[in-house]
């Protein structure tokens, strides 16, 4: 039952003592609430200003280059190639010291990640190149900030390094703009920062945002005609049949990002270079590599895919996944975003039996999809990837869209350039 307040008609029948007690306790009550009013504006201002810090805090990137000689690491050319157990293990390395000098710090919930972006030779040794990346909450003091963290890696660099013996002599640190250092950052090969699996193309699904960052568009005057896929920051590897109407760069671009009709980034064309045994319409040597006006800046949602060595072997049976705007359908319509199919690995002699191709799939080509059709590449897609992810989840270009009969038809899987076949070829034509 709730209990009632004594109320001021209530006094006239309580004693003296009890009067003085019930007034004295009504005073208190008034200067209570008024300290109490006090207390929750100032509470109100404190969480306002909290709520203000932390909604700008860690809005702004800050970047910063550093550099230094490990004396006990030789220089290694395998360094170069991001996929390779030597650089995974010395970006490794030099990550794990990175975070200890910023965790448990003041600093460490600002620190965001560290990335070997280039490691260099100085005297036979290894000249590593980092960039470090912050999210700022001192976006009006980011002298004091800069300094602070230049001030914390020249104390650890001078200290304790773990497996790395560092020159502190020949550290290097300086500011870099975010797209320099966002560029830097994303210059790894076959990763992607979005990982979600589901699988249109004929019988895929739709992609999603930097999940298949390497994948380009090709537009003939402003027609998407084939896709083609990013091997490096200036470089596009495609199907050489895609410039069977028109071989002049000038009608060409490329672009980038999830939709056809909002690309992220659209860069134009300077030269376009066809194998020279290919001829049309025979379906051999159908490569083409294509060189960008100017190289593209890689961000978390545009990067390059690695490529094979000659020598990689795509084992028959293994998972690959096929991307394109091409139609979902033989003779169907084409979709506006991206479209991302999984298919596997199919081996050449089962690709060339009686019920399949026949004998016409050279050692230069690769077949992927399924003998009971469903999922496939289609008009469109052609130039396009076909990548497969190593145990590492690195994803490797194991094929470019080709020809196939029809699209997704039973015992007539898609048939692609054979990447490790033409491996020394693009070697030659674009360096990569
Ligand atoms: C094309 O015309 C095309 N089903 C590409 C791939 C396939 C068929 C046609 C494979 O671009």
């Amino acid at each position: 039952m709730a209990k009632r307040r004594p109320q001021e008609r209530d006094l006239a029948w309580t004693p003296l003592k009890t009067r003085t007690e019930s007034h004295t306790k009504i005073k208190l009550t008034r200067c209570g609430k008024c300290t109490l009013g006090i207390l929750m504006t100032l509470a109100a201002a404190v969480l306002i200003g909290l709520i203000a810090y932390f909604t700008t805090c860690g809005k702004t990137a800050l970047y910063y280059h550093i550099s230094f000689k490990v004396k006990n690491i030789d220089y290694d050319s395998r360094f170069e190639k991001p996929y390779s157990n030597q650089y995974i293990s010395l970006n490794l390395k030099v990550a794990s010291l990175i975070n200890e000098t910023f965790h448990g710090s003041k600093l460490g919930r600002e620190f965001i990640n560290s990335h070997v972006v280039q490691v260099s030779r100085s005297k036979g040794k290894a000249l590593i190149h980092t960039v470090l990346k912050f999210k700022s909450c001192h976006k009006n003091n980011a002298a004091k900030f800069r300094d602070k963290i230049e001030s914390m890696l020249q104390q650890k660099l001078k200290g304790k390094t773990g497996s790395l013996c560092i020159d502190s002599s020949t550290f290097r640190f300086s500011d870099m703009e975010m797209p320099t250092a966002e560029n830097l950052l994303n210059t790894c090969c076959g990763q992607r920062t979005i990982t979600r699996s589901g699988n249109k193309i004929a019988g895929g699904t739709n992609a999603n945002e930097g999940e298949w960052p390497w994948q380009a568009s090709l537009q003939q005057n402003n027609v998407h005609r084939c896709g083609a896929t990013l091997i490096s920051n200036s470089w596009l590897v495609t199907a050489a049949h895609c410039f069977e109407n028109s071989k002049n760069p000038k009608e060409w671009k490329a672009s980038f990002g999830l939709l056809l009709n909002d690309p992220q980034v659209q860069q134009s064309i300077d030269n376009i270079i066809i194998h020279d045994n290919y001829h049309y319409p025979a379906h051999d040597n159908d490569i083409a590599v294509v060189h960008l006006s100017s190289p593209i800046l890689y961000t978390s949602n545009i990067r390059r895919v690695c490529l094979p060595e000659a020598s990689y072997k795509f084992p028959p049976n293994s998972k690959a996944v096929v991307t394109g705007w091409g139609a979902l359908k033989y003779d169907g319509s084409s979709p506006n975003i991206l479209q991302k199919g999984q298919v596997k690995i199919i081996d050449n002699k089962i690709c060339n039996g009686e019920q399949v191709y026949g004998g016409v799939i050279t050692p230069a080509m690769l077949c992927a999809g399924f003998l009971k059709g469903k999922v496939d590449a289609c008009q469109g897609d052609s130039g396009g990837p076909l990548v497969s992810e190593d145990h590492k989840g690195i994803w490797f270009l194991a094929g470019i869209i080709s020809w196939g009969d029809e699209c997704a038809l039973p015992n007539k899987p898609g048939v692609y350039a054979r990447v490790t076949y033409f491996r020394d070829w693009i070697k030659s034509k674009t360096g990569v």
